[in-house]
Order: structure tokens, then sequence, then C-alpha cells
């Protein structure tokens, strides 16, 4: 009988154990930095508000925007939402698109408003726009498209309204701001306004 041989290889590597058991609690943690919270607080105040609004917004795009292309801007200032629509409408189509959309065309009553329409129309790169004045009822009595009177505030063009043809009836502004009657039958762009409240 000869010697014993070599020793064989390594056998392979056994299955893994059983978990064991999970240890003791540890102990208590230090005490915490008194918290500076009213600030935070008020932060998240403040978002929460941020993003109710945007929420609103969000929902009033949805609800308004015919298709993001003819969409030139929105505009918002401290009660009111402007939509700037870039989709050639004669002057009912574009009152009846606002209004299904829970607004009217723009209606300016003050300079400020006036001068913020103005703003939005120059921003898209618009020239012209309808917005919601018309002396459809009576000739020469120009009325807001919700039907209220005009009060003192106007902005007439220089030698407007000058009811050319005998035809024009409603009123677009131009870049400047200004007012000028048109005939109705034109088709051209548009902004609608929104009552915050609404919207
Ligand atoms: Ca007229
Ligand atoms: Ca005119």
């Amino acid at each position: 009988m000869g010697r014993y041989g070599k020793m064989g290889p390594p056998g392979f590597k056994g299955l893994k154990g059983d978990m064991g058991d999970s240890g003791p609690k540890g102990p208590n943690g230090e005490p915490g930095v008194p918290c500076e919270c009213a600030p935070l607080r008020k932060i998240i105040g403040e978002i929460d508000i941020q993003v109710a609004q945007l929420t609103n917004e969000l929902k009033f795009i949805k609800n308004a925007l015919p298709s993001p292309a003819a969409v030139a801007g929105i505009k918002e200032t401290d009660s009111k939402v402007y939509l700037l629509v870039k989709e050639e409408k004669r002057y009912r189509e574009a009152e009846l698109f606002c209004q299904g959309r829970g607004g009217h065309l723009a209606m300016p009553k003050d300079a400020a408003s006036n001068r913020a329409i103005a703003g939005y129309i120059t921003d898209a790169g618009l020239s012209r726009t309808y917005i919601g004045m018309n002396d459809l009822e009576r000739e020469g009595h120009f009325v807001y498209v919700e039907r209220s009177p005009m009060t003192t505030f106007s902005r007439w063009r220089e030698g407007e309204p000058n009811n050319a043809y005998d035809d024009e009836d409603c009123v677009e502004m131009v870049s400047s701001g200004e007012w000028v009657d048109v005939a109705c039958h034109l088709t051209m762009y548009f902004v609608c306004e929104f009552d915050k409240d609404t919207v």
C-alpha cells in the first residue's frame, strides 16, 4: 500500500445560516435642537397657498384653452386673468368663445387695465385684437359686451369711432392701447377676460 495522496481541492461554500435574533434596543438619542418652526410654518403656509393657486390656474388652463398653439399669452392682474387668443374669429364668435369659458372679451374700464391689455397685445407681438365693446344696439352708443354702460373712461384713437361705411359697430384695440371701431364681421385675434373669483 502506497502513501496517502495530496489533499483535494476545497469543497463548495456552504448554505447561508439562519438570521440571528434581533439585538437589544439601542439607547435613546440625544435631545433635538429646538425647532425654528414659526418661519417654517409660514413658508409652508405660503407654499400651500401657491399650490392652491397653481391648481386653480391649471384647472382654468385646461378648461379655457382651445389648443396651446392658439394661446398667445395668459396674463393676470390682481383681479383678472386675460387670455390672448391667436385664432382669428369674428366679433360674435370671439365673444362666444370667451363666454364658453366663463368670461367675456376684455373690457378695459380704466387706464390701468387698458394699459395692461395693450402691453399684453404688444408683448404677444399682435397688432390688433377685438375687445369687448360695441354699438350694435344703438348706433354711436357704445356699451361693454356684458351690457354695462361705458364709464367716463375711453381711449378712442383720434377720428374714431367713425362708423366707416356705416358698418362699424365693434371695437378693436391696437397695440398703442387705442380703440378703433371696426366692422364686426372682420376676423381677428382677441383677448378674453375672466374674473379671478370665477376662475
Ligand atoms: Ca357703429
Ligand atoms: Ca372706425
